[in-house]
């Protein structure tokens, strides 16, 4: 029939290389860019009934985030900026893995078991990082989304609506996805919304600082190489200098995520290349997607001191829980964490703030979904991924608040301080920018210098390692990633070598968007959890199928 032919034509212009099988994983499917092209057109198609079935805009982020350059893939944005439904997750891999000759019975599969209605118009928001390959894969994302395949299949013929926006980060794709569904009650669904929106609110909170020198109110960044550099020199006007940044790593001669970015400086534990750094003086590096931030400085013995996502969600939650003291908000906080939580900080939460702390799994849909069971949930993965979650009863208690002429000038400060800080976070995702205004403003709000922020807890010495194995998939977890249950052996091996030194812990897992195992172990003194962790990963080697050479000692 015409329509099936159609289908087949358009999706042969991105066909499947036979036999390819990718999953979505961590944050979307990843890979070397070249395995790509069919995925992105799928992923157009499949975005396109996400929409029909919401009746709401969706997104889809051309990227790879922390990944090497050579390397992309895909996020899909649910309606309200998260991460799509582990069901549709479930169906992109469906999709993404049908023969080319099947790519219609899987779609019409998807379209009968979700009783999708074929007629409802569908809108899709397309956005892309930096990376070369963006460009062609971006393209072959709207060509799924513009492929009228509602004539196809039903005859109907309602044309998919989509709105490009090129370069973005991811979190402003899904600041945008947001906006756009709540008929722009959380903000405008422009790229110049977004700053206005987050640099009034600094702006607001900066004003409670008393007198911050020009030192303070300078921080220096590391873009990565990638689009968050670019969105920050586009953001530095709407600052009006109450935040002086100095710009590394902006992508005019360095490759994207080498010997910078968050995740290098976090796994390396040593600052990134291309930047300038003078003792004492703050540093953040975003990665290459702007999504995780992490902050740092060298001691004036050259000592490098990393303030990670834990840092930061003990920051941003004793900020929370002082202002809701000072407004006399009685509103439950809990911090959620993973696995990689460093110890301390997991102690200090429970110990020393009485804050509620949750654990889940990597990955930060897991996070999301578990912070969103708090009035305020503030969540964020040691590697810097994170934000803070207002629910609606804790967003109207504010405003009450902050509105009532009959209240005291101190309460009436906090709940104005809290509604500027939940202008300045970007809730529907972790983002590098936003949490970068709002760690900015904390700090000179409270006086507190980086030494100071560094000072709350001592995080215990830990490394993470990669092992490389012949199928990562043999690897199974339980207890929010802290056990392995397979293969047979691993988890007992790894309680003896545990066993061997003090305070220490570790946990293997199969990682979600580089072929890989990761190793961390976390102990006394970093020579130890060196020694663990190397021990660990032997461990993963022997029993998990590991390739190449065996892990050597650090
Ligand atoms: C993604 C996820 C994060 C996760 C990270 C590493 O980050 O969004 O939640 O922590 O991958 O995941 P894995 O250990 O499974 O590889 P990004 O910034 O790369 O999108």
């Amino acid at each position: 029939m015409a329509q099936f032919e159609e289908v087949s034509k358009q999706s042969s212009q991105h066909p499947k290389p036979a036999g390819l099988v990718l999953q979505y994983g961590t944050a979307g499917f990843r890979t070397n860019a070249k395995h790509l092209d069919h995925i992105m057109f799928r992923m157009g198609l499949l975005a396109t009934l996400r929409s029909k079935k919401t009746k709401a805009t969706i997104g889809v982020m051309v990227t790879a985030s922390h990944n090497p350059e050579e390397d992309n893939g895909v996020k899909l944005i649910d309606p309200m900026g998260e991460m799509v439904t582990p069901a549709w997750e479930g169906y992109a891999t469906q999709l993404a893995n049908a023969e080319q000759g099947d790519l219609l019975t899987a779609l019409k599969d998807i379209i009968e078991k979700e009783s999708i209605n074929m007629s409802q118009e569908a809108n899709v928001f397309v956005g892309k990082d930096t990376r070369s390959s963006s460009a062609s894969l971006s393209q072959a994302v709207l060509d799924g989304v513009l492929l009228n395949f509602d004539s196809f299949l039903n005859f109907f013929l309602h044309f998919s609506h989509h709105f490009y926006y090129g370069l973005v980060t991811t979190p402003q794709l899904h600041y945008m996805v947001c906006c756009q569904n709540t008929q722009g009650k959380y903000g405008e669904a422009t790229i110049e919304g977004y700053y206005r929106k987050l640099c009034q609110a600094f702006i607001q909170l900066t004003k409670n600082a008393s007198n911050c020198t020009d030192d303070q109110k300078h921080l220096s960044v590391d873009g990565a190489n990638g689009i968050g550099a670019l969105k920050v020199r586009e953001m530095e006007s709407h600052l009006r200098r109450e935040l002086q940044i100095s710009l590394f790593n902006d992508g005019s001669k360095g490759k994207l995520n080498h010997q910078c970015g968050a995740d290098f400086v976090k796994v390396q534990q040593k600052p990134p290349t291309g930047i300038n750094i003078n003792p004492g003086e703050r540093c953040c590096s975003f990665d290459g997607d702007a999504d995780r931030i992490v902050y740092y400085y060298t001691d004036s013995d050259g000592q490098f001191h990393l303030l990670d996502g834990d840092k930061i969600a003990t920051l941003i939650s004793t900020f929370l829980k002082e202002l809701l003291t000072q407004a006399g908000l009685d509103l439950k906080i809990a911090v959620v964490q993973t696995a990689y939580a460093n110890g301390s900080s997991t102690h200090y939460l429970e110990d020393t703030m009485k804050v509620i702390v949750r654990c889940t799994k990597t990955g930060v849909k897991h996070l999301h979904h578990a912070a969103q069971e708090f009035d305020i949930g503030v969540y964020f993965e040691a590697n810097g991924h994170g934000t803070v979650l207002f629910s609606k009863v804790a967003e109207e208690k504010i405003q009450q608040l902050a509105e009532d002429p009959n209240m005291n000038d101190e309460r009436k400060r906090a709940a104005r301080l809290l509604q500027n800080t939940i202008n300045v976070i970007n809730q529907t995702v972790g983002d590098a920018i936003s949490d970068m205004l709002l760690i900015e403003a904390i700090l000179a709000i409270r006086g507190m210098t980086v030494q100071q922020w560094d000072a709350i807890y001592s995080d215990l010495p830990n490394r993470q390692l990669k092992v490389k194995v012949s199928d990562r998939r043999v690897i199974d977890t339980t207890d929010a990633e802290r056990r392995a249950v397979s293969p047979a052996g691993l988890q007992e091996a790894i309680d003896t070598l545990v066993k061997k030194h003090r305070l220490a812990r570790s946990f293997v897992r199969p990682s979600g968007t580089e072929d890989v195992v990761r190793v961390y172990a976390e102990a006394e003194t970093q020579e130890s959890a060196d020694s663990l962790a190397h021990e660990v990963s032997l461990a993963v080697y022997r029993l998990a199928g590991g390739v190449g050479d065996e892990p050597k000692p650090l």
